[in-house]
């Protein structure tokens, strides 16, 4: 089973075809019944024919309503046949439609724990040494007083057509360093979708930033609107005098 093509674009309202051809693989051909999941809100998909023998095609059209959020979607088209069921995929960008807006991050301030984050080991957790923010949970990269490197990522898919779009979240730096000299990092990150590679690093902190109690920063994210990205809060220490980099509800806001 094939689409042909596999993706297609769409302003809200309008719709997308597809031509969905099927193949006899052994035997006696069979009746394959057709449907499509995974669409937007609003969407709709139709077979015309409804269902096929393999070996036929069959078109695929896909309608959206104005209502239908901008964003990129995998739907998924199933045939299935009294043997045997079969699952392609047709990518769906859907733009010019409302602002999906709202926070997008999963677990913010990381009350379920390690839930929707990867990060290194012992830096999520309930530290009485690095308080949380808010809750019993946080974030604590470093803190080791040696040679050590912490991570902290989260995916993220940013919708298209909205105003704004910000990285915010709470900080607190707590240093052994009394040095004007910067040598324990936190960088804040963008990757692209499979984190393989550092987009742009949009804020570098260290041990001189260090102060008491923690403090909400913003970042810009706007560059980076309709498209899959991955967040990174990257602390590496040298080889003495501790630096912890302590983070809570840290949120991905789009209006
Ligand atoms: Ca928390
Ligand atoms: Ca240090």
């Amino acid at each position: 089973m094939k689409l042909s093509p596999s993706s297609g674009a769409v302003t809200v309202g309008g719709s997308v075809t597809s031509t969905l051809n099927t193949t006899l693989a052994k035997g006696t051909a069979q009746d394959i019944a057709l449907t499509a999941s995974g669409l937007p809100n609003g969407a709709r998909a139709t077979f015309s024919p409804a269902s096929v023998t393999a070996g036929d095609s069959s078109a695929m059209t896909i309608t959206t309503s104005p209502t239908t959020p901008n964003g990129t979607y995998a739907v998924r088209v199933t045939g299935t046949s009294p043997a045997i069921s079969h699952t392609v995929t047709f990518t769906l960008t859907v733009s010019g439609g409302p602002c999906p807006d709202g926070q997008k991050l999963v677990n913010p301030g990381f009350e379920a724990g390690s839930t929707g984050w990867t990060a290194t080991s012992g830096v999520i957790g309930q530290s009485t040494t690095q308080p949380p923010r808010s809750g019993t949970w946080n974030a604590h990269l470093d803190g080791y007083g040696k040679e050590h490197t912490d991570s902290l990522t989260q995916g993220v898919s940013l919708p298209q057509g909205c105003n704004s779009y910000t990285l915010d979240y709470w900080l607190r730096i707590d240093t052994a360093e009394s040095s004007v000299n910067a040598w324990d990092t936190l960088k804040v990150q963008v990757l692209n979708s499979d984190g393989s590679r550092v987009l742009d690093t949009l804020k570098t902190y260290s041990n001189v930033n260090a102060a008491s109690g923690y403090f909400q920063r913003t970042l810009d994210l706007a560059p980076y609107a309709g498209q899959d990205i991955v967040i990174r809060f990257l602390g590496t220490e040298d080889f003495a005098l501790k630096t912890s980099f302590a983070l809570d509800d840290i949120t991905v806001n789009v209006s």
